[in-house]
């Protein structure tokens, strides 16, 4: 094999990147390369270091299952891990395996294209250098290419400007500084109480209300970290069956099966244990728009009794979607940072963003001087990652055409016409509606036991159909019609935050349990839906 010739290779080394190297590499002794865009490993993690940020999944589940020795190993501090101690475990983790020799850092991957002649991946770098794959694996994250929205002036700003995902390595000083911070989804709702503590003023720029629920972070207890490494198999257990992939059950309950009295008592105990558990209150909160509206009138009540300033209480409830619908932000202090006398909001629906001037911020009514703006406006997420990789399959079939419309994957997994190419939580898969790395787990090792199955019938090629594709997307369309997510005017799980995508909903919302029973259905089934050659 020439140099910069694979195997397999796999961008990004992120959660889902390590894993794959390691299954392909250790247990399947395939010769293997990651390209890594970023100057360290960590994927979503090595970019998103803005104050506040941590995970809103319980560290006792946002982590690897499938080694026992690590599990026992490693220990979380908080509830919910910060940014900086995830990086630290997937670094633990990585030489553990000595995963680093095969991982090339600052590499960003340019173009692949299909050469259908030899039946290899073709990839090109930014940095000028070429390597050939027989297989193509996509582990690059669900929302890792940032959206930065085009306001008019914003090149002519003097003062410091950042996107939360594309945060600087080194610490941002806020001292002093009057900072204005745009977009107000789990982001912002995790930047905005830190940057109020530092900074001289913050002004937050809302365009939609967000409803979010106290995470209630601790640093672990000695007692809660030996249940936790005394009940691995019953973690790892759980979350592979709850739908979410989080290590809380769903309760069974309908919300109208019981009296108002015990209903608001169970918001109640929910709303003290906080974070994403809310969730799981009653069974319909998602599926029925009664239950979900009593649901979401209790948050509102919530949060109006947190903030003093009337008028701001209003701009924060000013609901458009019911709650859970949008992806549901967790919080320390959002709503109670309201109360500062430092920081003002702002509603940009009522008094728009006209443009950004050389010192600040400029709206229809108003005008705001700032020294920083932070934007915590999201992703392009699920396909915007993909599509600017360039990728080029079969008959010179570019990806950015074929999703012209919206994307179509057969399982989230693979792409009609783009043989031997694996997306890990593609479009199409529960991924981001889950908890990541469950999500991720179960998809790296579906691949595995993919390739190794091609292995030994000494199989060359994996593609699937577009009529497989058309017929899962209507699939994906069924479970998601099933819940009130699709009714969501702006959410990106239908691509609405980025201008000119097709309006798509995106993962797939019928549960990990049964998406999982579905892949190993078709696994059992010879891959049914698969072409091998
Ligand atoms: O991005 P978002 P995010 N002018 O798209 C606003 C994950 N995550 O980075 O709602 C003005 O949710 C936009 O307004 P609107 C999690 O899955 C995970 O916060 O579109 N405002 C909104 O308020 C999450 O869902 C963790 O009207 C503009 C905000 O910017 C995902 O990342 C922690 C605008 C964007 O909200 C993305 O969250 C944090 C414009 N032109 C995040 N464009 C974990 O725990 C957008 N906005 C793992």
């Amino acid at each position: 094999m020439t140099k910069n010739s694979y195997d397999a290779i796999i961008i990004g080394a992120g959660f889902s990147g390590l894993y794959q190297l390691y299954k392909l590499r250790d247990q399947l002794n395939l010769n293997c390369r990651v390209l890594e865009k970023g100057s360290g490993i960590g994927g979503t993690w090595y970019w998103n270091r803005y104050p506040g940020a941590r995970c809103d999944t319980e560290s006792h589940a946002y982590t690897y299952f499938f080694s026992e020795e690590i599990f026992q190993e490693w220990e979380w501090s908080e509830r919910y891990p910060g940014h900086a101690e995830i990086r630290k475990y997937l670094n633990y983790v990585s030489n553990k395996y000595s995963l680093n020799k095969d991982i090339q850092l600052d590499t960003e991957v340019i173009s692949a294209t299909y050469n259908e002649k030899n039946n290899l991946w073709i990839l090109k770098t930014k940095n000028d250098e070429t390597f050939t794959t027989k297989f193509l694996i996509t582990a690059v994250g669900c929302i890792s290419t940032t959206n930065v929205p085009d306001i008019k002036g914003l090149n002519k700003f003097e003062g410091e400007y950042y996107h939360t995902g594309n945060w600087p390595k080194n610490d941002v000083d806020f001292s002093g500084k009057k900072v204005g911070q745009i977009g107000t989804g789990s982001t912002g709702i995790q930047a905005a109480p830190v940057i109020a503590e530092k900074a001289k003023h913050l002004t937050v720029f809302q365009r939609t209300p967000n409803f979010s629920v106290p995470a209630r972070n601790n640093t672990l207890t000695k007692e809660f970290k030996k249940y936790v490494k005394n009940n691995y198999n019953e973690l790892k257990s759980l979350v592979k069956e709850t739908p979410n992939g989080h290590a809380f059950r769903i309760s069974e309950k309908l919300t109208f099966d019981v009296g108002e009295k015990e209903r608001e008592q169970k918001y109640e105990e929910f709303w003290e244990k906080g974070g994403l558990q809310f969730r799981g209150v009653f069974k319909d909160i998602i599926t029925n728009k009664q239950a979900n509206d009593s649901a979401s009138n209790f948050l509102k009540k919530k949060i109006s009794q947190v903030v003093k300033n009337k008028e701001f209480a209003k701009i924060l409830t000013n609901f458009d979607h019911p709650y859970g619908c949008k992806r549901p932000p967790i919080d320390t202090n959002y709503f109670e940072t309201y109360n500062r006398d430092n920081v003002h909001l702002v509603d940009i629906k009522k008094d728009p963003i006209i443009e950004i001037d050389k010192t600040g911020i400029k709206t229809e009514k108003n005008y705001f001087k700032l020294d920083t703006i932070v934007f915590a406006t999201g992703y392009d997420a699920m396909t915007g990652t993909l599509i600017n990789l360039n990728i080029t399959g079969e008959n010179s079939l570019k990806l950015k055409d074929y999703w012209n419309e919206g994307p179509k994957t057969y399982l989230g997994l693979q792409i009609a016409g783009f043989p031997n190419m694996f997306t890990i939580t593609g479009p199409g898969s529960p991924s981001v509606l889950t908890n990541m790395p469950t999500a991720i787990e179960q998809h790296v090792e579906w691949i595995t036991n993919c390739i190794s199955f091609m292995i030994k019938n000494d199989f060359k090629k994996i593609t699937t159909s577009e009529k497989e594709s058309v017929e899962w997307g209507k699939q994906v369309k069924e479970a998601a019609d099933k819940t009130l997510l699709p009714t969501v005017k702006h959410s990106w799980y239908l691509g609405a935050n980025i201008p000119n995508k097709p309006r798509v909903f995106m993962p797939y919302a019928g549960g990990l349990p049964t998406y999982t029973k579905i892949c190993e259905n078709i696994k059992n089934n010879n891959y049914k839906g698969f072409l091998f050659y």
